[in-house]
């Protein structure tokens, strides 16, 4: 039977030595961040999805961030080749667990992708040209896409490490966004939903079928979308947002194929 599924990827305790680009490095309290991670795989569970979590990998800083090494579509899943080099040793577990639910095509040197740089929202694919996605990777992107009818459409990101740092979707017409961080010319096919001024992060947010899930670190706009109707599933990952993950981050979800 069909359904959702949610990748997800232990905490490494190399988790100390993540990649930061924006933020100052903070001690992580490694099992804090691991007991916040079995709440997001808890939380996705509850709202339907199978979680299959994958281990962590021996020296992996950032595995957890599983979202950066793959793009998964109904047709075809993308891996990505991360901007940051001492990411691309977490290709191979990720490659192998995405190939067993779609056929896989990989993005090649010189093209980078970090998955939090991807945002599909119907046909339309956004991809934001940051320090981890090239040109390159986005030309081979939209290869990879083009047969099954997707619209890649590279885009501007400022001020934060991915374009789901400042903008995600929250249903098929709307996005919740930090208009500080994109132009929003560029996704005028859309309704916009801005973040708390006090709460420039908290554009990212996790669509989970028809549900959300949110971080209990944006309040102001938690209470800005139940104004707007939207109700949502609310977590507490500030050990993870240490290093400068989100919680789109920490998960691939898609359907499952049908047998
Ligand atoms: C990195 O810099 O790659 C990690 N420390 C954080 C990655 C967060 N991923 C995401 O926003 N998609």
């Amino acid at each position: 039977m069909a359904g959702l599924i949610a990748i997800t990827r232990d905490v490494s305790p190399s988790i100390v030595d993540c990649e930061l680009t924006h933020l100052a490095r903070e001690p992580i309290d490694v099992e804090r961040a691991r007991a916040q991670h079995s709440e997001y795989e808890r939380a996705l569970e509850r709202l339907g999805c199978t979680v299959m979590r994958l281990p962590a990998g021996s020296d992996l800083p950032d595995s957890v961030f599983i979202e950066d090494i793959a793009i998964v579509f109904d047709e075809v899943a993308v891996v990505a080749r991360p901007g940051a080099v001492s990411r691309r040793a977490e290709i191979a577990d990720v490659a192998a667990a995405v190939s067993r639910h779609r056929p896989v095509v990989h993005i090649a040197a010189p093209g980078t992708i970090d998955g939090g740089d991807v945002l599909a929202a119907g046909r339309s694919v956004f991809v934001g040209r940051t320090t981890r996605t090239n040109d390159e990777g986005i030309e081979q992107l939209r290869t990879a896409l083009a047969p099954c009818g997707y619209c890649v459409r590279p885009v501007a990101v400022r001020g934060c490490l991915h374009l789901k740092s400042a903008i995600t979707q929250i249903d098929d017409r709307t996005l919740l966004a930090n208009r500080r961080w994109i132009l929003e010319e560029e996704f005028a096919d859309f309704d916009l939903i801005d973040v708390d001024t006090a709460e420039p992060m908290g554009a990212n947010i996790v669509r989970v079928g028809p549900n959300l899930l949110y971080a209990t670190a944006f309040p102001r706009t938690l209470d800005l979308l139940q104004g707007r109707g939207y109700a949502a599933v609310t977590i507490d990952v500030s050990e993870i947002a240490k290093a400068e993950g989100a919680l789109t981050c920490c998960s691939l979800i898609f359907q499952s194929s049908r047998s």
